[in-house]
């Protein structure tokens, strides 16, 4: 049986303070530690926060990725279209190994070398960039195909032109793309669920940060999910972190998510103008005031009409959570809301508003003759004279 772990999105070097700054570490160990009988690690994409993280992230994050090397490899390397030396193959076949893929995160222009590619060179990692590998253990072949991140308009066409299946194995493809329905925040897709390559046992896919499996034309389609929360938007709130063991036993391919207990939670929550501060403070209190094993993110919007001042709850919630705080300043409008199919048009409307505004009854010209006549410049002066009394009529 072939054991591959699978994770995605671990953006090193996203961090909101201090306090989150070791969180992908964390939950990095505590990976580890339930897998060291796997024979493959699999990072689908934004391993890194940026393109050129600092000296300081790429240390912690090699700190983190070597004690998978500490585990002695089970496979050997059969084929590739990945151009390695005797070194590489050695180390693949000596230290459990760890796949990469570039996400639109760690993803550098043409010609230029990337973190991803420098931690290759240096044996800690196996990058794959629309290259495969071919692994073997206990005669059984696995091949994985890892298709980094590429502009979304031509993503479906670069991955047909480039993607290889390989026979008499089972296939894994490794992609970090939006695969339409699941829209993490571009809106920007070429890829479906219905358009993916045919004949792969398993579809990897990093970049959506919430997890998904689904059966589609007989492939196996997983989306680990991130391992922390970077956009901290609504979509991101109150979701559970995972990671993905699959198995391989003769051919069948087994797949089993596993929650990360150490993952830190992330709650959204946002307050009209009318809520009361009691309101906003109890609504916080009844998310916080439970056991976490990390402090939760929790981000509170506040819809306000003056600039009142919400920061006293930062320091109220400190030793319970990491609060993120936004007042949002809104006006108080006083135009009602018409539903489309009451306006006939935006003139209707405008004369409409205009009589409420301005008390009809003593205008001296009626606002349906004022609007036309504003259409015509010569008509100013008959206004004005309108205006003040002197003409009584049109
Ligand atoms: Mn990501």
């Amino acid at each position: 049986m072939i054991k591959i772990t699978v994770f995605s999105d671990v953006h090193f070097g996203f961090s909101i303070n201090e306090e989150t700054e070791n969180d992908p570490n964390e939950i990095i160990e505590e990976i580890f530690e339930k897998n060291k009988d796997s024979d493959l690690i699999i990072i689908c994409g934004d391993v890194f926060h940026s393109r050129s993280p600092k000296i300081e992230v790429i240390e912690k994050a090699i700190s983190s990725l070597k004690k998978f090397l500490e585990i002695p490899s089970k496979v050997r390397v059969v084929e590739s279209d990945k151009k390695m030396d005797n070194l590489k193959i050695e180390a693949i076949e000596r230290h459990l190994p760890i796949i990469t893929i570039n996400g639109n995160h760690d993803r550098s222009s043409i010609g230029e070398k990337n973190i991803l590619d420098i931690l290759d060179e240096a044996n800690i990692i196996v990058h794959l960039n629309s290259n495969y590998v071919v692994f073997e253990k206990d005669k059984q072949k696995i091949s994985i195909f890892g298709f980094g991140n590429v502009p979304e308009n031509i993503a479906k066409d670069y991955l047909y032109k480039n993607v290889k299946h390989i026979e008499n194995c089972t296939n894994i493809l490794v992609l970090h793309q939006t695969i339409y329905p699941y829209i993490f925040y571009s809106q920007e897709y070429s890829l479906k669920i219905d358009n993916l390559p045919k004949r792969f046992d398993v579809i990897i896919n990093g970049h959506y940060h919430s997890i998904v499996e689904e059966n589609i034309n007989g492939s196996k389609l997983i989306m680990p999910g991130s391992l922390i929360s970077t956009k901290l938007k609504e979509e991101e709130s109150n979701i559970e972190k995972f990671y993905v063991n699959i198995y391989i036993d003769g051919g069948i391919v087994k797949t089993e998510k596993i929650n990360i207990k150490r993952a830190r939670k992330f709650f959204y929550l946002k307050f009209s103008k009318n809520d009361s501060k009691e309101k906003i403070e109890n609504e916080i209190a009844k998310i916080v005031n439970k056991n976490y094993i990390k402090k939760p993110i929790v981000k509170v919007i506040i819809e306000r009409e003056n600039n009142e001042d919400f920061s006293y709850l930062i320091k109220e919630f400190s030793d319970k959570c990491i609060l993120l705080l936004k007042t949002e300043l809104v006006e108080d409008k006083k135009i009602e809301i018409y539903s489309k199919e009451n306006i006939q048009s935006i003139l209707d409307f405008a004369i409409e508003n205009i009589k409420k505004n301005i008390g009809s009854e003593d205008f001296p010209i009626k606002i349906e003759n004022l609007i036309k006549l504003l259409e015509d410049k010569n008509s100013i002066e008959k206004i004005v004279d309108m205006l003040i009394n002197k003409q009584k009529t049109l």
